[in-house]
């Protein structure tokens, strides 16, 4: 039994000493060579940071498009980290990044920035990032109509790396979807990829006027293709919903934003589909509280995620205390979203820290209420929050415990 206030210290040791699964990341194992990202220009080049580089600069974007990414690096170096406090949340993370490997957080010159990156193995790299993030394995994004990323998957195989699971990403195929293909074609086409590939889920990202169903392409898909597959592998599909691409085409990845979904169409699918299971992440914030709504009526539904725009410690403390009233333990809090190797670092200590004064706050209150809570609550929840219900809801080999 733990004393109420030694709550808040215990929670924050249990986050700290425990291994998290990353369920959606833009990472890529080793063997994936090129498509796997790491180092300073990368982190700086973050499309985050360029949407943020055009508000304090004049640059157009067709300038800043047409300049070397080391040349991109030094101007967002110098313009949001120089020039300017770095205190968003995304400028504030590569300070993170530069601090837990003792690199110069302020310097005019990234040159030595630069030749700590140049200087590391990959491989070592990959493990000692992952150590320092405190996470066991992460789920990539895989699209096999990406013309770069296809051919990296040989026709017998699995990605051969623990670290590193697939996921079948879906976007070009159900948002961009060829007229000739038939659902029966598309079935087939994921099959072979999905045996290729062995994904952990099927994804896709979605716009907030999603309808389902609807007169389109897609709801063909879907009810043809895409749904029987997951059931028939046992695979939940991911929907990531309320994304409105390219607002502003001209600062390309930076220009996407966000809007309000119609969440009854994904009450639709979880009734009408009651063999699949739905993981699913919302980018609006009016759209949250209807999420965690619907995830009491349909345990099918795995809400995950504070997604992008709501990946910030005011809107993350919000949506998650929110689901912890709503839904207790039987929810996934976080993903990184990581593009970039070394994000890992400071998404997932942020991650622990606006965490633990959540829970911590569950804790008190409960102990408020009449029940003693021990070391190994805290412990089967937050392996629970961060491991194991991704676990039992993937239907993986389980650490879990609980
Ligand atoms: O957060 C991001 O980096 C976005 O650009 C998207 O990748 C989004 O997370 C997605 O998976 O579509
Ligand atoms: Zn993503």
């Amino acid at each position: 039994m733990i004393p109420r206030n030694e709550i808040a210290s215990t929670v924050r040791d249990v986050l700290a000493a425990t291994e998290f699964i990353d369920v959606h990341t833009h990472l890529f194992a080793p063997r994936f060579g090129e498509l796997g990202l790491w180092g300073i220009d990368e982190l700086l080049t973050y499309h985050y940071l360029e949407a943020e580089l055009f508000r304090f600069s004049d640059i157009a974007p067709a300038a800043y498009f047409h300049l070397s990414k080391t040349a991109r690096a030094d101007l967002i170096w110098k313009t949001l980290f120089v020039e300017n406090a770095p205190i968003s949340e995304a400028a504030r993370g590569v300070v993170a990044v530069l601090s837990a490997f003792g690199l110069p957080v302020a310097a005019p010159s990234l040159d030595p920035i630069r030749e700590y990156f140049r200087n590391q193995n990959a491989a070592d790299h990959v493990a000692r990032v992952f150590r320092m993030a405190g996470i066991r394995t992460v789920v990539m994004t895989n699209d096999p109509l990406d013309p770069a990323e296809a051919p990296l998957w040989s026709s017998e195989g699995a990605p051969g790396d623990a670290r590193f699971h697939a996921a079948l990403r879906l976007d070009r195929l159900l948002n961009e979807p060829g007229a000739e293909e038939t659902p029966a074609e598309v079935r087939r086409f994921l099959d072979r990829w999905a045996k290729r590939m062995q994904p952990v889920y099927m994804a896709v990202s979605l716009p907030d006027t999603f309808r389902f169903p609807d007169d389109d392409v897609r709801t063909g898909l879907l009810r043809s293709a895409v749904l029987p597959a997951c059931r028939d592998l046992n695979i939940p599909l991911a929907l990531m919903i309320g994304v409105r691409r390219q607002v502003n085409p001209a600062i390309f990845l930076a220009g996407d934003a966000s809007g309000r979904a119609d969440l009854r169409s994904l009450e639709t699918l979880c009734r009408e589909y009651p063999e699949n299971r739905f993981l699913v992440t919302v980018l609006s914030r009016e759209n949250q509280h209807e999420l965690c709504v619907l995830a009491r009526k349909f345990a099918n539904l795995m809400p995950f995620g504070c997604w992008w725009f709501l990946n910030n410690p005011s809107i993350v403390e919000e949506i998650t205390r929110e689901r912890l009233e709503m839904l207790g333990t039987s929810f996934i809090p976080q993903h990184s979203d990581a593009r970039i190797l070394e994000q890992l670092i400071y998404k997932w200590k942020n991650t622990r820290r606006a965490m633990a004064p959540i829970l911590a706050r569950g804790y008190e209150l409960l102990i408020d209420d009449g029940r003693a809570v021990t070391r190994a609550d805290i412990e089967r929840d937050v392996r629970k929050l961060f491991c194991g219900n991704f676990e039992r809801f993937g239907m993986l080999t389980s650490t879990f415990t609980g």
